[in-house]
Protein backbone atom coordinates (compact mmCIF):
# COMPACT_ATOMS: atom_id res chain seq x y z
CA UNK A 1 0.00 0.00 0.00
CA UNK A 2 1.38 3.25 -0.89
CA UNK A 3 0.85 6.49 0.59
CA UNK A 4 -1.65 8.09 -1.51
CA UNK A 5 -3.90 4.75 -1.52
CA UNK A 6 -3.07 4.21 1.99
CA UNK A 7 -4.69 7.79 2.73
CA UNK A 8 -7.50 6.94 0.36
CA UNK A 9 -8.28 3.73 2.00
CA UNK A 10 -8.14 5.01 5.14
CA UNK A 11 -10.78 7.98 4.52
CA UNK A 12 -12.91 5.35 2.85
CA UNK A 13 -13.00 3.88 6.91
CA UNK A 14 -11.13 0.48 6.05
CA UNK A 15 -10.36 -1.39 9.26
CA UNK A 16 -7.24 -2.35 7.07
CA UNK A 17 -6.02 0.46 6.40
CA UNK A 18 -6.72 1.83 9.92
CA UNK A 19 -4.78 -0.57 11.62
CA UNK A 20 -1.30 0.00 8.73
CA UNK A 21 -1.73 3.74 9.45
CA UNK A 22 -1.77 3.23 13.36
CA UNK A 23 1.57 0.96 12.80
CA UNK A 24 2.63 4.11 10.85
CA UNK A 25 2.17 6.21 13.95
CA UNK A 26 3.43 3.77 16.80
CA UNK A 27 7.06 3.60 14.41
CA UNK A 28 7.12 7.69 14.45
CA UNK A 29 8.95 7.68 10.88
CA UNK A 30 8.71 10.06 8.15
CA UNK A 31 5.35 8.50 6.83
CA UNK A 32 3.72 8.74 9.56
CA UNK A 33 4.21 12.39 9.26
CA UNK A 34 3.41 12.93 5.67
CA UNK A 35 0.28 10.80 6.09
CA UNK A 36 -0.82 13.03 9.34
CA UNK A 37 -0.20 15.95 7.18
CA UNK A 38 -2.36 14.88 4.58
CA UNK A 39 -5.12 14.18 6.55
CA UNK A 40 -4.31 16.50 9.23
CA UNK A 41 -7.41 19.30 8.03
CA UNK A 42 -10.47 17.05 8.21
CA UNK A 43 -10.52 16.18 11.41
CA UNK A 44 -11.46 17.60 14.56
CA UNK A 45 -15.23 16.92 14.96
CA UNK A 46 -15.46 13.66 16.72
CA UNK A 47 -16.14 13.09 20.33
CA UNK A 48 -12.99 11.91 21.77
CA UNK A 49 -13.59 10.15 25.06
CA UNK A 50 -10.98 9.51 27.84
CA UNK A 51 -11.02 6.36 30.37
CA UNK A 52 -8.71 6.51 32.97
CA UNK A 53 -8.22 4.87 36.50
CA UNK A 54 -6.02 2.41 38.39
CA UNK A 55 -5.05 -0.52 36.88
CA UNK A 56 -7.99 -3.24 37.20
CA UNK A 57 -10.64 -1.13 38.04
CA UNK A 58 -12.49 -2.38 34.43
CA UNK A 59 -11.81 0.04 32.27
CA UNK A 60 -11.43 -2.06 29.18
CA UNK A 61 -14.72 -3.81 30.22
CA UNK A 62 -16.22 -0.73 30.50
CA UNK A 63 -15.17 0.57 27.19
CA UNK A 64 -16.34 -2.53 25.71
CA UNK A 65 -19.56 -2.05 26.55
CA UNK A 66 -19.87 1.95 25.85
CA UNK A 67 -18.09 1.44 22.27
CA UNK A 68 -21.09 -1.17 22.17
CA UNK A 69 -24.18 1.03 23.28
CA UNK A 70 -22.23 3.85 21.09
CA UNK A 71 -22.33 1.80 17.91
CA UNK A 72 -25.96 0.60 18.29
CA UNK A 73 -26.97 4.54 18.19
CA UNK A 74 -25.39 5.12 14.86
CA UNK A 75 -21.94 6.28 16.10
CA UNK A 76 -19.02 4.72 14.06
CA UNK A 77 -16.57 3.69 16.90
CA UNK A 78 -12.90 3.51 17.96
CA UNK A 79 -11.44 2.33 21.04
CA UNK A 80 -7.65 3.03 21.42
CA UNK A 81 -6.15 1.54 24.54
CA UNK A 82 -2.55 2.90 25.27
CA UNK A 83 -0.18 1.07 26.88
CA UNK A 84 -2.27 -1.60 28.52
CA UNK A 85 -1.40 -3.60 31.63
CA UNK A 86 -3.77 -6.18 30.98
CA UNK A 87 -5.30 -7.07 27.34
CA UNK A 88 -8.76 -6.31 26.10
CA UNK A 89 -11.49 -8.41 27.37
CA UNK A 90 -14.42 -8.29 25.09
CA UNK A 91 -15.96 -10.76 26.91
CA UNK A 92 -13.26 -13.56 27.50
CA UNK A 93 -9.81 -12.95 28.64
CA UNK A 94 -7.57 -12.51 25.30
CA UNK A 95 -3.96 -13.45 25.12
CA UNK A 96 -1.99 -11.58 22.05
CA UNK A 97 -2.38 -8.47 20.51
CA UNK A 98 -3.05 -10.03 17.35
CA UNK A 99 -6.65 -10.81 18.99
CA UNK A 100 -6.46 -7.79 21.00
CA UNK A 101 -6.82 -6.00 17.98
CA UNK A 102 -10.17 -7.68 16.82
CA UNK A 103 -11.40 -7.98 20.15
CA UNK A 104 -14.78 -5.97 20.49
CA UNK A 105 -17.51 -8.34 20.86
CA UNK A 106 -18.98 -5.95 18.31
CA UNK A 107 -17.37 -6.20 14.87
CA UNK A 108 -18.29 -2.65 13.85
CA UNK A 109 -15.98 -1.32 16.21
CA UNK A 110 -12.47 -0.77 15.66
CA UNK A 111 -9.81 -1.69 18.29
CA UNK A 112 -6.66 -1.49 18.61
CA UNK A 113 -4.07 -1.38 21.32
CA UNK A 114 -0.97 0.58 20.81
CA UNK A 115 2.10 0.54 22.94
CA UNK A 116 4.50 4.03 23.28
CA UNK A 117 6.68 3.47 25.91
CA UNK A 118 10.01 3.86 24.79
CA UNK A 119 9.20 5.52 21.48
CA UNK A 120 10.82 8.68 20.53
CA UNK A 121 8.07 11.48 21.15
CA UNK A 122 6.94 9.37 24.14
CA UNK A 123 3.21 8.39 24.69
CA UNK A 124 1.74 11.75 24.09
CA UNK A 125 2.99 12.18 20.43
CA UNK A 126 1.88 9.05 18.99
CA UNK A 127 -1.25 8.74 20.91
CA UNK A 128 -2.61 12.11 19.99
CA UNK A 129 -1.53 10.90 16.45
CA UNK A 130 -3.42 8.01 16.72
CA UNK A 131 -6.77 9.77 17.40
CA UNK A 132 -6.41 11.98 14.38
CA UNK A 133 -6.11 8.44 11.85
CA UNK A 134 -9.10 7.77 13.67
CA UNK A 135 -11.07 10.65 12.91
CA UNK A 136 -9.71 10.66 9.47
CA UNK A 137 -10.63 7.16 9.29
CA UNK A 138 -14.72 8.50 9.69
CA UNK A 139 -14.64 7.61 13.12
CA UNK A 140 -17.15 9.78 15.29
CA UNK A 141 -16.85 8.01 18.95
CA UNK A 142 -13.08 7.30 20.02
CA UNK A 143 -12.61 5.88 23.56
CA UNK A 144 -8.90 6.18 24.28
CA UNK A 145 -7.99 4.45 27.32
CA UNK A 146 -5.05 5.08 29.10
CA UNK A 147 -3.97 3.60 32.95
CA UNK A 148 -4.19 6.80 35.27
CA UNK A 149 -0.82 5.92 36.66
CA UNK A 150 1.79 8.30 34.64
CA UNK A 151 1.96 12.10 34.04
CA UNK A 152 1.78 11.32 30.38
CA UNK A 153 -1.35 8.94 30.72
CA UNK A 154 -3.21 11.45 32.65
CA UNK A 155 -2.12 14.14 29.77
CA UNK A 156 -3.69 12.57 27.28
CA UNK A 157 -6.93 11.27 29.34
CA UNK A 158 -7.21 15.29 30.29
CA UNK A 159 -6.69 16.47 26.77
CA UNK A 160 -9.74 14.89 24.91
CA UNK A 161 -13.42 16.19 25.11
CA UNK A 162 -14.58 14.17 28.37
CA UNK A 163 -12.72 12.54 30.73
CA UNK A 164 -14.29 9.74 32.19
CA UNK A 165 -12.39 8.32 35.44
CA UNK A 166 -12.92 5.06 36.68
CA UNK A 167 -12.76 3.32 40.16
CA UNK A 168 -13.57 0.14 41.58
CA UNK A 169 -13.90 -1.07 45.71
CA UNK A 170 -10.93 -2.72 46.64
CA UNK A 171 -7.77 -0.46 45.54
CA UNK A 172 -5.15 -0.47 47.58
CA UNK A 173 -3.37 2.73 49.60
CA UNK A 174 -1.08 3.66 47.75
CA UNK A 175 -4.02 4.05 44.93
CA UNK A 176 -5.34 7.29 47.40
CA UNK A 177 -2.83 9.01 46.44
CA UNK A 178 -2.77 9.23 42.63
CA UNK A 179 -6.43 9.35 42.75
CA UNK A 180 -6.22 13.30 43.85
CA UNK A 181 -4.95 14.27 40.43
CA UNK A 182 -7.18 12.00 38.80
CA UNK A 183 -10.16 13.05 40.29
CA UNK A 184 -9.01 16.53 39.61
CA UNK A 185 -9.04 15.70 36.05
CA UNK A 186 -12.15 14.08 36.09
CA UNK A 187 -15.33 15.44 34.24
CA UNK A 188 -17.53 12.02 35.11
CA UNK A 189 -16.51 9.86 37.84
CA UNK A 190 -17.51 6.29 37.80
CA UNK A 191 -17.30 3.23 40.69
CA UNK A 192 -17.17 0.54 38.39
CA UNK A 193 -17.73 -2.99 39.81
CA UNK A 194 -21.03 -2.29 41.91
CA UNK A 195 -21.58 -5.50 42.22
CA UNK A 196 -18.89 -5.87 44.83
CA UNK A 197 -19.04 -4.83 48.39
CA UNK A 198 -17.99 -1.68 49.39
CA UNK A 199 -18.73 0.37 45.68
CA UNK A 200 -21.77 2.27 47.76
CA UNK A 201 -19.03 3.81 49.95
CA UNK A 202 -16.63 4.54 47.40
CA UNK A 203 -19.23 6.47 45.51
CA UNK A 204 -20.07 8.03 48.95
CA UNK A 205 -16.62 9.00 49.80
CA UNK A 206 -15.89 10.01 45.82
CA UNK A 207 -18.90 11.99 45.69
CA UNK A 208 -18.20 13.70 48.85
CA UNK A 209 -14.45 14.07 47.05
CA UNK A 210 -15.89 16.08 44.03
CA UNK A 211 -17.58 19.62 44.00
CA UNK A 212 -20.71 18.16 42.57
CA UNK A 213 -19.36 16.25 39.59
CA UNK A 214 -21.43 13.62 38.65
CA UNK A 215 -20.31 9.92 40.40
CA UNK A 216 -21.76 6.71 38.61
CA UNK A 217 -22.10 3.13 39.57
CA UNK A 218 -21.84 0.51 37.44
CA UNK A 219 -21.16 -3.19 36.61
CA UNK A 220 -19.22 -3.23 33.39
CA UNK A 221 -19.47 -6.88 33.24
CA UNK A 222 -23.01 -7.35 32.49
CA UNK A 223 -24.00 -3.64 31.28
CA UNK A 224 -25.77 -2.65 34.58
CA UNK A 225 -25.88 1.37 34.87
CA UNK A 226 -23.70 2.01 31.68
CA UNK A 227 -26.65 3.46 29.58
CA UNK A 228 -27.17 6.17 31.73
CA UNK A 229 -22.95 6.94 31.40
CA UNK A 230 -23.30 6.98 28.01
CA UNK A 231 -26.07 9.82 27.75
CA UNK A 232 -23.69 11.73 30.62
CA UNK A 233 -20.66 10.86 28.10
CA UNK A 234 -22.86 12.63 25.70
CA UNK A 235 -24.29 15.10 27.01
CA UNK A 236 -21.20 16.79 28.74
CA UNK A 237 -18.99 19.01 26.58
CA UNK A 238 -15.65 19.43 27.91
CA UNK A 239 -13.16 21.88 26.54
CA UNK A 240 -10.97 19.78 24.19
CA UNK A 241 -6.96 20.50 24.56
CA UNK A 242 -5.84 18.35 22.47
CA UNK A 243 -4.34 20.72 19.94
CA UNK A 244 -2.55 22.49 23.00
CA UNK A 245 -1.44 19.89 24.39
CA UNK A 246 -0.01 17.92 21.15
CA UNK A 247 1.66 20.85 20.44
CA UNK A 248 2.87 21.70 23.52
CA UNK A 249 4.56 17.98 23.54
CA UNK A 250 5.94 18.76 19.98
CA UNK A 251 7.82 21.93 21.32
CA UNK A 252 8.96 19.94 24.28
CA UNK A 253 9.95 17.45 22.15
CA UNK A 254 11.75 19.88 19.59
CA UNK A 255 13.89 21.67 22.26
CA UNK A 256 15.27 18.24 23.75
CA UNK A 257 16.32 17.16 20.36
CA UNK A 258 18.18 20.34 19.10
CA UNK A 259 19.79 21.04 22.45
CA UNK A 260 23.36 19.55 22.21
CA UNK A 261 23.88 17.17 24.74
CA UNK A 262 27.08 18.73 26.00
CA UNK A 263 25.62 21.78 26.28
CA UNK A 264 22.67 20.37 28.30
CA UNK A 265 25.11 18.56 30.41
CA UNK A 266 27.54 21.90 31.00
CA UNK A 267 24.88 23.83 31.48
CA UNK A 268 23.34 21.38 34.41
CA UNK A 269 26.42 20.98 36.06
CA UNK A 270 26.95 24.90 36.00
CA UNK A 271 22.86 25.07 37.60
CA UNK A 272 24.29 22.24 40.69
CA UNK A 273 26.86 23.85 41.70
CA UNK A 274 25.28 27.12 42.21
CA UNK A 275 26.86 29.28 39.79
CA UNK A 276 23.59 30.05 37.67
CA UNK A 277 19.72 29.86 38.73
CA UNK A 278 17.87 27.20 36.35
CA UNK A 279 16.23 30.67 34.97
CA UNK A 280 19.52 31.77 33.87
CA UNK A 281 20.21 28.47 32.75
CA UNK A 282 17.05 28.19 30.49
CA UNK A 283 17.43 31.59 29.05
CA UNK A 284 21.19 31.04 28.03
CA UNK A 285 19.78 27.45 26.44
CA UNK A 286 17.10 28.61 24.37
CA UNK A 287 19.08 31.90 22.91
CA UNK A 288 22.02 28.54 21.91
CA UNK A 289 19.19 27.35 19.95
CA UNK A 290 19.15 30.53 17.77
CA UNK A 291 22.47 30.43 16.39
N1 LIG B 1 -17.06 -8.08 39.58
C1 LIG B 1 -16.80 -7.32 38.51
N2 LIG B 1 -15.70 -7.55 37.77
C2 LIG B 1 -15.48 -6.75 36.71
C3 LIG B 1 -16.37 -5.71 36.34
N3 LIG B 1 -15.86 -5.10 35.25
C4 LIG B 1 -14.72 -5.72 34.95
N4 LIG B 1 -14.48 -6.72 35.82
C5 LIG B 1 -13.34 -7.65 35.82
O1 LIG B 1 -12.19 -6.98 36.30
C6 LIG B 1 -11.02 -7.47 35.64
C7 LIG B 1 -10.25 -6.34 35.00
O2 LIG B 1 -11.06 -5.78 33.97
P1 LIG B 1 -10.45 -4.89 32.81
O3 LIG B 1 -11.59 -4.36 32.02
O4 LIG B 1 -9.39 -5.62 32.09
O5 LIG B 1 -9.79 -3.73 33.69
P2 LIG B 1 -8.84 -2.55 33.20
O6 LIG B 1 -9.08 -1.40 34.10
O7 LIG B 1 -9.00 -2.32 31.75
O8 LIG B 1 -7.42 -3.18 33.49
P3 LIG B 1 -5.99 -2.61 32.98
O9 LIG B 1 -6.11 -2.26 31.54
O10 LIG B 1 -5.08 -3.75 33.25
O11 LIG B 1 -5.66 -1.43 33.85
C8 LIG B 1 -11.52 -8.51 34.62
O12 LIG B 1 -11.39 -9.77 35.20
C9 LIG B 1 -12.98 -8.13 34.44
O13 LIG B 1 -13.77 -9.21 34.05
C10 LIG B 1 -17.53 -5.53 37.13
O14 LIG B 1 -18.35 -4.64 36.89
N5 LIG B 1 -17.69 -6.35 38.21
MG1 LIG C 1 -7.54 -2.37 30.20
Amino acid sequence: MDLPNLVERLRNGEARAIARALTLVENRGDEARELLTQVFSDTGSAKIVGLTGPPGVGKSTLGDALAKLASARGHRVAVLAVDPTSPFTGGALLGDRARMDSGSSDPNVFIRSMATRGHVGGLTGAAFEALVVLEAAGKDFILVETVGAGQDEIEVAAAVDVTVVVLAPGLGDQIQASKAGLMEIADILVVNKADRDGADLVAEETQAHTDGKPVFKTVARDGTGVEPLFEAIVSTTGERQLMESWLWNEVQEAVRERLPREAWAATLERVKAREITPHEAAEKLLESLKS
